[in-house]
């Protein structure tokens, strides 16, 4: 999965993903620091690609069981003034 970041949206190429490996990498776009990070439904974080400079490229792996999870972006306010999009992760 490859996600896009700028100010204040989170632009994730896929909103379902097959249970298991997810790769994904945060492409900033933006002219701020952004990070991307999997949270899941009950609010723990999973992975995370740590923070992404502007024109930078982070990367983050993770195993995820069916269900639905967050992506967001945690650098400061960021996630409330946008940056969060839910996926769907589903059963093989
Ligand atoms: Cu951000």
């Amino acid at each position: 999965m490859l996600v896009f970041a700028r100010e204040h949206r989170l632009a994730p190429s896929r909103r379902t993903v097959p249970a298991g490996r997810l790769i994904a990498q945060l492409r900033n776009i933006g002219e701020d620091d952004h990070d991307l990070v999997v949270r899941d439904a009950a609010g723990r974080v999973r992975a995370t690609t740590g923070v992404v400079r502007p024109g930078g490229l982070g990367r983050l792996t993770v195993r995820l069981a069916a269900g639905r999870y967050d992506l967001v972006c945690t650098v400061g306010g960021h996630e409330a003034l946008g940056m969060r999009v839910a996926i769907r992760v589903t059963r093989r």
